[in-house]
C-alpha cells in the first residue's frame, strides 16, 4: 500500500468517517478572502482572528516546515430534526454539534492517536495535530483535499455527510500525494441563504460574524444587541437553520459515533436552565462545549429566549434575575421582563 492509503486505513480505524491529503498551501484567493473578511470587521469581537493573520493565510505561516497536509472529517448527523425545537418557545435549542461531548476532545485524542501512529510508522518524521481553535483556514484546507466544498453558508458541504462534518487536521513534513478537489455542487440553491433568521449573509460564501447567531450566542461579549434579540428566538446556544437547510444533508447518515449523542434532554425547559448557579452550570456542562461560556454568557442567552418565549410562567423567573450579580445578565433579565409584560 503507498503512504496515503496506509494513513487513510489507519485514520478510518480510528473513528474518522474521512481522510484525504492536500499540498501544505493555499492559493492567494484564500488569504484575499481572509484579507476582506477581516477588513470589513466581520470578525466582529473575535481579535484572535486578526492577531494571527500570518499563520492563518497559509498553513507554511504556521509551520514553514509543513510539506503536506492530512484534512481528517467526523461525522457528527444528528438522529433528529435540530429545528424541531424551535416551536417549543418556553424550551431551549441548542445546536447539534453542542449536544454531545465537546468534538475538541474526541477529534483531539484521535488527530493524537494517528500521529503517534504516523510517527512509529514513517520513523518520527516531524507533524503537528489541530483542530478549530488554532490559526489554520481548515474549510479551504478541507475543500482543497476534496472533503467537499464551501457551501453558500460558508462551511464545508460533503456529499456523503451533508453539512455535519467536524474538521481537524494533520500537518507534516512528509511528501503525501495531494487528492483532487470537490467542485462546487451548490448550483443555483440559495436554501441556507434564505433560511438565516439574521440575514448574516452579506452576499453567497460571505458570513458577517457579527449578525451571525452562533457568534452572538458564543463568541459575543456584553449585551446582545438588541435589533437581534427577536430573531434570536429560542437558540441559546449556536445555531444551526443554515446547515439544516442544505439539501445535500438528505444523503447524511446520522452519527455512529456514541461521544456525539446528546447528552442530556435535547431541548431543555428554560426555567430549569435559567434556575442554574455558577458550580450548577458547569457540573451540568462538564465535558461540553457549552461549558466554554461560562454562567453568565450562558444565562444572557437564555434569558433572551424567555423574553420570545411569550410564557408568562416565565415571568417569575425573569423577574428573580433582575437582581443578578452580572450586569449583562440583570440586563437581559430585566428586557425579558419588558417583553413578557407588553
Ligand atoms: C471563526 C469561526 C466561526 C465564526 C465565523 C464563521 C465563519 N463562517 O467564518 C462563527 C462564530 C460565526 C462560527 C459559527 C459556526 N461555526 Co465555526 N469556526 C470558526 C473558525 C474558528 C474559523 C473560520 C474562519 O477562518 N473564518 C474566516 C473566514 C474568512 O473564512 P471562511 O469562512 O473559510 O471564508 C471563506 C469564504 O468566505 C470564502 N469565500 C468568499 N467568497 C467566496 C466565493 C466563492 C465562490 C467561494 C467558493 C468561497 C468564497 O473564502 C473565505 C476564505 O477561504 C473555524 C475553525 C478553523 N480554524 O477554521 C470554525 C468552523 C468553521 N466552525 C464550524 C462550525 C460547526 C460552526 C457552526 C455550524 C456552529 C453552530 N452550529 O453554531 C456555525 C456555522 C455558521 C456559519 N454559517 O458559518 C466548523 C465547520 C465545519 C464544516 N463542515 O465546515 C469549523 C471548521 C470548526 C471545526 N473544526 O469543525 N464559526
Ligand atoms: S448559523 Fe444561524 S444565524 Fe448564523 S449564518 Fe447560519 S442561519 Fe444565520
Ligand atoms: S443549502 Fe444550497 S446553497 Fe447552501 S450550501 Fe447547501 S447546496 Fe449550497
Amino acid at each position: 500500500m503507498s503512504p496515503t492509503e496506509l494513513i487513510r486505513a489507519e485514520a478510518l480505524r480510528l473513528g474518522f468517517d474521512i481522510a484525504r491529503f492536500t499540498q501544505a498551501t493555499l492559493p492567494a484567493q484564500a488569504r484575499a478572502r481572509l484579507d476582506a473578511f477581516l477588513e470589513a470587521g466581520a470578525h466582529g469581537g473575535m481579535a484572535w482572528m486578526e492577531t494571527r493573520r500570518e499563520q492563518r493565510a497559509q498553513p507554511r505561516g504556521l509551520w514553514p516546515e509543513a510539506v503536506s497536509i492530512i484534512s481528517l472529517g467526523l461525522n457528527y448527523g444528528p438522529d433528529y430534526d435540530p429545528l424541531a425545537s424551535l416551536s417549543q418557545r418556553s424550551r431551549a435549542t441548542i445546536s447539534a454539534y453542542a449536544q454531545g461531548r465537546d468534538y475538541h476532545d474526541v477529534m483531539k485524542k484521535r488527530l493524537k492517536a494517528l500521529g503517534q501512529w504516523m510517527a512509529r510508522e514513517f520513523r518520527g518524521q516531524p507533524l503537528k495535530v489541530f483542530v478549530d481553535t488554532a490559526p489554520v483556514m481548515e474549510k479551504p484546507i478541507a475543500a482543497q483535499a476534496g472533503l467537499g466544498w464551501q457551501g453558500k453558508h460558508t462551511n464545508l458541504v460533503s456529499r456523503a455527510h451533508g453539512s455535519w462534518l467536524f474538521l481537524g487536521e494533520i500537518y507534516t513534513t512528509l511528501d503525501l500525494a495531494p487528492d483532487a478537489p470537490e467542485s462546487d455542487h451548490c448550483g443555483s440553491c440559495r436554501a441556507c441563504l434564505d433560511a438565516c433568521p439574521t440575514a448574516a449573509f452579506p452576499a453567497p460564501y460571505r458570513l458577517d460574524a457579527r449578525r451571525c447567531i452562533s457568534y452572538l450566542t458564543i463568541e459575543h461579549h456584553g449585551p446582545i444587541p438588541h435589533e437581534f434579540r427577536r430573531a434570536m428566538g429560542n437558540r441559546i446556544y449556536g445555531c444551526d437553520d443554515c446547515l439544516a437547510a442544505c439539501p445535500w444533508n438528505k444523503f447524511a447518515r446520522a452519527s455512529a459515533e456514541m461521544q456525539f449523542s446528546p447528552r442530556a434532554e435535547v431541548a431543555p425547559p428554560l426555567a430549569e436552565l435559567a434556575a442554574l448557579d455558577d458550580a450548577q452550570f458547569r457540573a451540568r456542562h462538564a465535558g461540553s462545549p457549552i461549558k466554554r461560556i461560562g454562567r453568565n454568557r450562558f444565562i444572557r442567552n437564555v434569558l433572551i429566549a424567555i423574553g420570545n418565549s411569550a410564557d408568562a410562567a416565565l415571568l417569575p423567573v425573569a423577574r428573580r434575575l433582575c437582581e443578578d450579580a452580572d450586569p449583562v445578565v440583570a440586563e437581559a433579565a430585566a428586557w425579558a421582563v419588558e417583553q413578557l409584560s407588553a
